[in-house]
């Protein structure tokens, strides 16, 4: 079953939960800077496989050594619980050196 929306309360606890994300109106996001195209691409296909995986898909824009990343669930119509989850997951990819 796919998840509910959370409200402005949820999203409130789990935001504080998260670091280094900005809070937008109906989605989280980032925006980070790789040594290069290669190291960019490379966090991608990683994050892929994590969205795969969760059934859970980010929208992104990659232009050379720059990826920004924008999650939210489209079928709830906002943040839900996945949204999160794939942000904590990309947090570890990232932690584990990039
Ligand atoms: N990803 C995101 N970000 N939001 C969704 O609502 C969503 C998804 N729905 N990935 C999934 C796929 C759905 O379309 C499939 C059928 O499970």
């Amino acid at each position: 079953m796919r998840p509910k929306a959370y409200t402005q309360e949820e999203i409130k606890t789990a935001f504080s939960e998260l670091k280094d994300w900005k809070l937008n109106a109906n989605s989280i996001s980032k925006e980070i800077t790789f040594k290069n195209f290669v190291q960019a691409f490379g966090f991608m296909t990683q994050v892929a496989l994590e969205a795969e995986k969760l059934d859970h898909h980010p929208n992104w824009e990659n232009v050379y050594n720059k990826v920004t990343i924008t999650l939210s669930t489209h079928d709830a119509g906002g943040l839900t619980e996945l949204d999160f989850k794939l942000a904590k997951k990309i947090n570890k990819i990232l932690e584990n050196g990039f």
